[in-house]
């Protein structure tokens, strides 16, 4: 019998929830604790694949909608096999956003159903626990200006928000809402306990499929 596997989490959030910050610390609390961690995120950038997603985020190339929402799909689905690699290793995943940002940014675009944009990740790997990094709007405003990338306006982060919310309904997913107007080590805390009471379930449970 293999040992036991890791755990799959993911942060959820808008753009400045904090969802970076607080996925390095995670990574860092769980390895001081004795449990194998790594950090992934989402799109990754590295690949082929990530390089066009990068130039249109970037506003250097444009791509039509759908085909743009297909490349961060195949985004995820290129690097399925090393996270089951990893897992099955017994090494926990901490995902700085999955598909519920590929569900959540596309469907915010005028003439996008929820279940359109769902069907390319159905079947890639279910997260035991999804922290949704919740901030709103006006809060999110007061930590500066956005960037200069694709989607970084606050009428689109207010939309993304949104789609969040209708998303945060389905309960066949291990939702949990984090107030990420807490100072860093505030959100740190719930996060880690959180992540701390997924491991007993996901240790005797297989990997599920989305
Ligand atoms: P980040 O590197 O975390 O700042 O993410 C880059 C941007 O891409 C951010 O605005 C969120 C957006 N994004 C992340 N995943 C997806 C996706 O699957 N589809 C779409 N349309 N946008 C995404
Ligand atoms: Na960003
Ligand atoms: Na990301």
């Amino acid at each position: 019998m293999a040992s036991k596997r890791g755990a799959l989490i993911v942060l959820e959030g808008v753009d400045r929830a904090g969802k970076t910050t607080q996925c390095n610390k995670l990574v860092q609390a769980l390895i001081e604790r004795g449990r194998p961690a790594e950090l992934m995120r989402f799109p990754d950038r590295s690949t082929t694949i990530g390089q066009l997603i990068s130039a249109y985020l970037e506003k250097k190339s444009d791509l039509e909608d759908h085909t743009v929402h297909l490349l961060f799909s195949a985004n995820r689905w290129e690097l399925v096999p090393v996270m089951k690699k990893k897992l099955e290793q017994g090494i926990t995943l901490v995902v700085d956003r999955y598909a519920f940002s590929g569900v959540a940014f596309t469907s915010a675009k005028p003439g996008f159903s929820l279940d359109w944009c769902m069907k390319p990740d159905e079947g890639l790997p279910k997260p035991d626990l999804v922290m949704f990094l919740q901030l709103n709007p006006a809060e999110a405003a007061l930590r500066g200006q956005f960037g200069t990338e694709r989607y970084e306006t606050s009428a689109f982060q207010k939309a993304v928000h949104e789609r969040f919310q209708q998303l945060m309904k389905d309960s066949s997913v291990n939702w949990k809402v984090i107030d990420a107007s807490q100072n860093i080590e505030g959100v740190h805390n719930d996060i880690t306990t959180h992540s701390l009471n997924v491991f007993n379930e996901a240790q005797n449970t297989p990997l599920g499929e989305l």
